[in-house]
């Protein structure tokens, strides 16, 4: 793969400059008309689509890379080309397009590498099919507002937050908003600006992506989308959600690991980290039993509800590669993902 880039990148850098390739200065009225034009045209923004046609292609990677050389391609869209919001278009934004392109997995959200919460936490994002998920779970002790939420790190240890994330009961998630079932949620909830708590549906979306991408059958038969299908569903898809930090994983390398955060130690049903989710176990806060599940299972909330009393969510374990779905008690304390809007 790496060859196949370089070879693309060497070909078009040559070949493209001799044949001056979109030589077209950007300063030029009427280029600038039609490039506003072409922007007002785009409903949405498609990042990697440096040249402005709403495509992603290999046209993009010419037009990136022709912009590098100092040629002005025109029309040239560099919001949209800085794919790793570094403030500048370099090779890194040339490889990332590719990328894109060929749709390798675990990608960070172009545009997005990374989203910052009020408390300053740092998460990673990830692209996954069309939805651009936190790579990481949610730790903030504030919403967007700036507001204390009641946060509970795992065993009132602050470690445990800083490793699995925070723990958080329904209502404080949802920060006040009425359920959503609805596909995007709607629901910031705690999540930071421009990011949402995902629905059930969100949830199920992610499902049958992974169950896709692993080549597995009945993708819509064993995650549909329902409010009626609960319990253990799917074969390895867990496994592919997890991160493969694990107790003597049999990946080795930096998967073999003792240290937290990882999973629990299982010799067939370690994570793989297909898509690049990188599930982690933060256990969970019950009302009467204490907490329980840490390094064994992780717990994530969506914004849809069964009842006045019950929440679906997802919840992922160590032993097993299934995903599980139900609808526990609201007043639970579980992760957060977010998902971007
Ligand atoms: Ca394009
Ligand atoms: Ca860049």
């Amino acid at each position: 793969m790496k060859q196949l880039i370089f070879l693309i990148i060497v070909f078009f850098s040559c070949h493209l400059w001799q044949l001056g390739f979109g030589q077209s200065n950007l300063t030029d009225q009427t280029s600038v008309k039609a490039h506003q034009q072409l922007l007002s045209n785009q409903s949405s923004l498609l990042y990697g689509d440096s040249n402005c046609d709403g495509q992603l292609d290999i046209l993009d990677v010419v037009a990136t890379i022709n912009h590098i050389l100092g040629l002005n391609p025109d029309p040239y869209c560099i919001h949209l080309a800085d794919l790793n919001a570094d403030g500048e278009i370099n090779i890194l934004d040339v490889v990332f397009t590719i990328n894109l392109i060929l749709e390798v997995p675990g990608l960070p959200c172009p545009g997005m590498p990374t989203i910052t919460d009020f408390d300053g936490n740092v998460y990673n994002t990830v692209l996954i099919g069309e939805q651009c998920w936190m790579k990481e779970n949610l730790k903030t002790s504030r919403d967007a507002a700036g507001n204390s939420i009641a946060r509970y790190c795992y065993e009132n240890n602050l470690e445990y937050c800083d490793w699995y994330g925070g723990l958080y009961d329904w209502f404080t998630a949802m920060n006040g908003e009425v359920g959503s079932n609805t596909m995007p949620s709607g629901v910031q909830g705690i999540c930071p600006e421009g990011w949402h708590l995902p629905s059930h549906f969100e949830w199920t979306k992610l499902e049958q992506y992974v169950c896709v991408a692993l080549g597995n059958t009945d993708c819509d038969f064993e995650f549909p989308y329902d409010h009626t299908t609960q319990g253990l569903r799917g074969t390895n898809e867990g496994n592919a959600l997890k991160s493969c930090r694990q107790v003597d994983s049999p990946l080795g390398g930096a998967c073999s690991t003792t240290e937290h955060p990882r999973w629990n130690s299982h010799t067939t049903q370690h994570g793989f980290d297909e898509v690049g989710f990188s599930a982690l176990p933060g256990g969970r806060k019950t009302v009467d039993f204490g907490d329980l599940g840490i390094g064994s299972a992780g717990y994530w909330w969506s914004t849809s509800e069964q009842t006045s009393d019950f929440a679906w969510y997802r919840y992922i374990y160590f032993n097993g590669g299934k995903i599980v779905r139900m609808d526990p008690y609201k007043t639970l304390g579980f992760s957060i993902r977010c998902l971007r809007d």
